[in-house]
């Protein structure tokens, strides 16, 4: 099983205001310091560019794939009076590229490190594709990384995360609100739909069927959003099953819109330059990278946008089964998932067809 890990990490400074900047036209709809500002922005768009054809010409391949860090030591208030834990061992996906996901498990193994976070962050997405493509295994790439990878992942994996000591162990998959049609953003077409799942239960591999899970034509931005219903499901199905017994907090969320990613690599340079600034400043769901890599921060994710709430021990946020958000106004808050991403008949089937797929059942 083959899951390739679509975000690049990217180091690039964002303060190019002081260069460049002459050449773009002032915008006469802002006062002085926003057209600045959205100066700064297309220039570090630019730079990001640079950056990246650097990489793709000196032949430089990063092939961390994924990236094993640590929390903070967490300190057990409530139970032994401050007395200072370990360090949790965090596993996140999509670090970086290229990744079969039970060869590393069997390298995680033979490190012989517990495991106490694991996040599922990983993604592909390919706005522009006009014909599906496949992984190793046959799946169409987008739900055969974003879904069928982490949830042989997350399975595999389950035991280590049961097996550790540590008080606030944790599984996380990451969701997107562009899979939630009770949102403004998943109203975007083209809109997240399982149908009755009968693409997947044909194995996706559009030789003689569909490579989109409702058995559809192939969309490259639905296969995404699909994509992300499953993740959402998934993680709900994980707490109906696992909860009781590992004791294991399972949670997705929407991180917001980090728009300066390398999940956009693959769209139009056109698109890649308007779209941060879009979400910047008319939807106003822009979360900068930098702010995004808060993987210590406590918050139930890869991510945790300012206005979240960083607290570990937080009760709220080690709620299980629960799908987490947040705006500029508020703290993370629990929300309401669409119809379709809180279908406990939906996410039972998808669990029973992605068994099947993956070789466990
Ligand atoms: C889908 O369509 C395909 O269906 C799918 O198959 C796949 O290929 C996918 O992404 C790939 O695309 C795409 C289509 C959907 O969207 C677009 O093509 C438009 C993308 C827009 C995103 C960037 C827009 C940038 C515009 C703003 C520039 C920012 C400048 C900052 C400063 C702000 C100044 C005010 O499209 C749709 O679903 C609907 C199409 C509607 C297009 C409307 C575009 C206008 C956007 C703005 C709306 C807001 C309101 C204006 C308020 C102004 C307030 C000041
Ligand atoms: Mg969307 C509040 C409005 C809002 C938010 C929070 C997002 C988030 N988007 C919003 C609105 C709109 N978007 C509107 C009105 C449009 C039509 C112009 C629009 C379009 C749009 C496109 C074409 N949006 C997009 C795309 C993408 O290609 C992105 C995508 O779907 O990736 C799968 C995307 C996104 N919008 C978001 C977020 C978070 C994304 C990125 C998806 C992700 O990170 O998972």
């Amino acid at each position: 099983m083959a899951l390739q890990a679509a975000s690049l990490v990217s180091s690039v400074r964002k303060d190019g205001k002081s260069n460049a900047s002459s050449s773009l036209k002032e915008s006469s709809l802002f006062g002085a310091s926003l057209s600045d500002q959205i100066k700064a922005d297309l220039v570090s768009f630019s730079l990001r560019c640079k950056r990246e054809q650097r990489l793709r010409t000196t032949g430089a391949k990063i092939r961390a794939q994924t990236i094993v860090t640590s929390t903070p030591s967490v300190t057990r208030s409530t139970f032994d009076r401050k007395k200072t834990l370990r360090k949790g061992n965090v596993v996140v996906t999509g670090a970086s590229s290229g990744l079969s996901v039970r060869q590393f498990v069997d390298n995680f193994r033979r490190a012989e490190m517990p495991l106490d976070v694991l996040v599922c962050n990983a993604a592909i997405y390919q706005p522009m594709a006009n014909k599906p493509t496949f992984t190793a295994e046959g799946f169409e790439l987008s739900v055969g990384t974003n879904h069928l990878g982490h949830f042989l992942l997350s399975r595999l994996l389950i035991d280590d995360l049961k097996n550790s000591d540590y008080p606030s162990k944790r599984l996380i998959i990451v969701g997107s609100i562009t899979g939630n049609t009770n949102t403004l953003a998943g109203n975007v077409l083209p809109k997240a739909n399982l149908g009755d799942l009968r693409g997947l239960a044909s194995g996706l591999n559009g030789r003689n069927n569909s490579a989109m899970i409702d058995g559809g034509d192939f969309n490259g931005a639905k296969a995404y959003k699909d994509s992300k219903v499953c993740n959402m499901l998934t993680m709900q199905e994980f707490h109906r099953r696992f909860r009781e017994e590992t004791g294991i907090t399972f949670a997705s969320l929407y991180p917001g819109c980090i728009a300066t990613t390398g999940l956009f690599r693959e769209h139009i340079t056109l698109f890649r330059s308007l779209f941060p600034l879009f979400q910047k400043y008319i939807t106003k769901g822009y979360v900068p990278e930098a702010e995004a890599r808060g993987v210590n921060s406590g918050w139930p994710g890869p991510v945790r946008p300012k206005s979240a709430k960083p607290v570990v021990g937080d009760p709220n946020l080690t709620k299980s089964g629960v799908y987490w958000s947040w705006n500029k106004t508020s703290a993370s808050f629990e929300n309401q998932l669409s119809q379709e991403a809180s279908d406990v008949e939906k996410a039972r089937r998808v669990w029973e067809v992605s068994e099947k797929l993956v070789g466990l059942a």
